[in-house]
Order: C-alpha cells, then sequence, then structure tokens
C-alpha cells in the first residue's frame, strides 16, 4: 500500500476597499504562520514588479490610459502568468496568504460599468482560495485614512459602487470581517479563528488519507 501524505497548502486570499487594512493582515497571517512552524509566502496582486504588473502600476498612478476592458485583461493576464507557479508552490505544501484576487478584479472592473459576468469569466480556471477573507469598511472611513487619494481609484463614489459590486460576490467561501473599529488585533482574533479551523480541517483530511 502507498501511503500519499497529501498537505496542500493552504490558499488564503484577502479582499476589500482600498485602505481596508489588508496589507496589515496580511503580515499578522503571515507571522501567525511562521509561529506555527508553517511553510508560508505573501503574494499580491497586483504583481507591480513583473510585465504585465508595470503597465498595470502605472495606470494606476495615472501615468497611463487604458480602455476598461484593456486593464481588466491585464490585471487577469497579471494572475493567470503566476498561476502554475502558485499551483506547484500550494502543492508542495507551502501557504500562500494573497493581498487581492480575482474578486478585486470583478468589483473593480465591475464597478465601472462593465457587466459582471463577463469580468468574471477572464479568471475562470484559476486555482480557488480556501478561504476568501473580506475586511468590510465603510468607504466613507476608508477615506480618512493615510495615504488616500493617491491613486487612480481611490475616489469615494468609486469605492462605495466597489463596495456594491464586493457584496455580490460573497459566498459561502467568505468570511466578512467588519473593520470599522480599526482595531488590527480584534480584526486579526477573528481571522486567527478561520486559519485555525482550515488547519484542523487539512489535518483531518490528510489523516483520513492515510487511513485509506
Ligand atoms: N485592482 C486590483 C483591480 O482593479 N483589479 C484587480 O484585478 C486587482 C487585483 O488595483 F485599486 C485595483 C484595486 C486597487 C488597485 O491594488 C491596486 P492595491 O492593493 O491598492 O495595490
Ligand atoms: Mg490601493
Amino acid at each position: 500500500m502507498e501511503i500519499k501524505l497529501k498537505k496542500r497548502g493552504l490558499f488564503i486570499v484577502i479582499e476589500g476597499i482600498d485602505r481596508s487594512g489588508k496589507s496589515t493582515q496580511c503580515q499578522k497571517i503571515y507571522e501567525y504562520l511562521i509561529k506555527k512552524n508553517e511553510k508560508i509566502e505573501q503574494w499580491k496582486y497586483p504583481d507591480r514588479n513583473g510585465d504585465i504588473g508595470k503597465l498595470i502600476d502605472n495606470y494606476l498612478k495615472n501615468q497611463s490610459e487604458k480602455s476598461d476592458q484593456a486593464i481588466h485583461l491585464l490585471f487577469s493576464a497579471d494572475r493567470w502568468e503566476k498561476n502554475k507557479l502558485l499551483q506547484n508552490k500550494l502543492e508542495s505544501g507551502i501557504n500562500i496568504v494573497c493581498d487581492r484576487y480575482a474578486f478585486s478584479g470583478v468589483a473593480y472592473s465591475s464597478a465601472k460599468g462593465l457587466d459582471l459576468e463577463w469580468c468574471k469569466s477572464t479568471d475562470s480556471g484559476l486555482i480557488s482560495p480556501d478561504v476568501v477573507i473580506y475586511l468590510d469598511l465603510d468607504p466613507k472611513e476608508a477615506q480618512n485614512r493615510s495615504s488616500y487619494g493617491e491613486e487612480r481609484y481611490e475616489k469615494l463614489t468609486f469605492q462605495s459602487q466597489v463596495s456594491k459590486q464586493f457584496d455580490k460576490l460573497k459566498d459561502d467561501l467568505w468570511k466578512v470581517i467588519d473593520s470599522n473599529n480599526n482595531n488590527v488585533e480584534s480584526t486579526f482574533k477573528e481571522i486567527q479563528i478561520k486559519i485555525d479551523e482550515l488547519l484542523k480541517k487539512r489535518e483531518e483530511e490528510k489523516d483520513l488519507e492515510i487511513k485509506k
């Protein structure tokens, strides 16, 4: 009998409007998993250092113009470029915590008026996360946070529209956390509960695999 120890890495996605605290929580998750002796990497989309990411970065900084469809496809292409690598990492047992993913792609592009289903279609087939942690923040609250307004999308009316589009994407995979209190620790506590749950589930699946 061949015993196959299947310990796939967790793919944890953090989503939310601009300034909702995603990068802070990604860092907290990273540190938490390191402490638990887990292999973990932090990813972020768009990947502004890659070839495609550089085009996106210019657009976001208002240094170039693109049609709504073209920029949507670039964001999507940025993810497709790294999909295989992501799969390999997860299969080799590395956990990935990712700041934004295809849900941002759909929410931001459809907030401009592009068809929701079309927006979804370009990401169809990408690896699905194990959980989407959504940091829920009132767009008016976001406006008061530091560095707001530097990039193209950081405007109250647009962020309010993005927030409404995110609402349409929520499903059972999502864990929605109210982040309006701006309390890093209490927000993380809720995330931690979810992560512990996922780690436990994965261990149980591994045990099942051994018994088979
Ligand atoms: N964004 C991000 C999109 O419009 N589509 C996407 O697919 C992704 C991943 O780009 F305003 C937007 C969201 C945000 C901007 O993201 C850059 P960061 O997290 O603020 O760097
Ligand atoms: Mg931003």
